[in-house]
């Protein structure tokens, strides 16, 4: 065995370290760090199989960097949970991810847009992630043209704020063309797939409004909070992907987020029935002040097109929208096939009952919508 002090410090590590919860096996001694599932766990919003070593490999010099880049992770997520303390009980081991290219491929195939190691690194560390402009102009008008079409609809699906003016469209990628290839959408699918590391399904799709002058407040809460207190989401092993359809500005009532919020779990909630139209578990000020003076507090604002990407443990609102300007944003809330929902309790257009895995669609399906409509025009 090449590593033995490797694989022996850990197994007492993760003996001694995380006690009960925690099933560990031993490798096999006649096959080199061969897979051994140390357990499973749970950190921003992920929730897996840590391993040792590698079962899957292709050649052997793929064997060695993958067992190394593996066994590199698992030390640093031993220290790192040593030092988290019992709060910290479960964690997801980025080595159970699919990796970014580094010349070997094949622990993404399938997948053509990647998160690199970089990003990996800070997702865990902040909770989210923020692509400027990745989708075109055109693309995002498109999107933004498909909302205000379900926005002016008489759906039930679509919630308004006291004014009349929209606040929320539910699940529009099962009525309208547009939004039905957004949810399948490569660009937001496959990373997500990535950091929960397998399938996933649709939980909920929702375009939220937050129109100029009556966009009214979300208050502070975690996503997952709800999923799991309303829907029965076994695990955290859930999370959103956001796009913006307008500029995202300080002015228009950004999202905020409170960075490093999504590591301790869910946090004790009341269930605000009133402020924010839809029943939301929000979190109380002294939570969130506590939370803040660690993390800080962002809020990333960028053009039409923009993406965010956010664990459904971190902890996030939004301020009224006041100005002139409209801000609207599409979230795809995807859920690891795996851990669908348990309970029924919500409209079916609010917490999808369909558990089917996405398949990603071609990059190019928003674009051959957007060349149709001008071609027709
Ligand atoms: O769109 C927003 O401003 C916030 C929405 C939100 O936090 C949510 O839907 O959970």
């Amino acid at each position: 065995m090449s590593k033995p002090c490797c694989l022996s410090h850990l197994a007492h590590v993760l003996n001694t370290g995380l006690g009960a919860g925690l099933q560990f096996a031993e490798p096999k001694s006649n096959i080199p760090l061969t897979t051994a599932v140390c357990g499973s766990a749970t950190s921003g919003g992920r929730v897996g199989k840590v391993m040792l070593g590698l079962v899957v490999v292709r050649s052997p010099r793929r064997q060695r960097a993958r067992r190394l880049g593996c066994l590199n992770v698992v030390l640093d997520w031993c220290l790192q949970t040593l030092a988290a303390g019992p709060a910290c009980t479960t964690y997801m081991c980025a080595a159970s991810r699919a990796r970014a290219p580094d010349g070997a491929g094949d622990a993404n195939e399938g997948i053509t847009v990647t998160l690199t190691n970089d990003e990996l690194a800070r997702f865990d560390d902040e909770g989210y992630l923020f692509f400027p402009g990745r989708f075109t102009p055109a693309e995002a008008a498109l999107l933004k043209q498909a909302a205000d079409d379900v926005y002016a609809t008489d759906r039930e699906e679509v919630w308004r704020e006291s004014s009349g003016a929209a606040r929320t469209a539910f699940a529009a990628h099962t009525y309208h063309e547009a939004h039905r290839r957004l949810g399948r959408h490569p660009r937001l699918v496959e990373p997500v797939m990535q950091l929960l590391n397998g399938p996933v399904y649709m939980h909920q799709y929702k375009i939220n409004a937050k129109a100029a002058f009556d966009g009214d407040v979300w208050q502070w809460h975690q996503d997952y909070g709800t999923w799991k207190r309303d829907d029965g989401m076994p695990e955290p092993l859930a999370m959103n992907v956001a796009v913006f359809l307008d500029d995202v500005t300080a002015a228009n009532g950004p999202l905020l987020f409170i960075p490093g919020s999504h590591v301790q779990g869910v946090f004790d909630a009341g269930h605000d029935l009133e402020t924010t139209s839809y029943p939301l578990w929000t979190l109380d000020r002294a939570k969130v002040s506590e939370l803040a003076e660690r993390g800080g507090c962002v809020a990333p604002t960028g053009p039409a097109g923009s993406v965010l990407l956010f664990s459904s443990l971190l902890v996030h609102a939004s301020p009224p929208n006041i100005s002139p300007l409209d801000r609207t944003i599409v979230y795809l809330s995807l859920c690891q096939v795996d851990n669908h929902i348990r309970e029924f309790k919500r409209p079916h257009w609010i917490a999808h009952r369909d558990f089917t895995p996405i398949e990603p669609l071609a990059d190019d399906c928003l674009t051959t919508l957007v060349d149709a409509a001008s071609a027709a025009a």
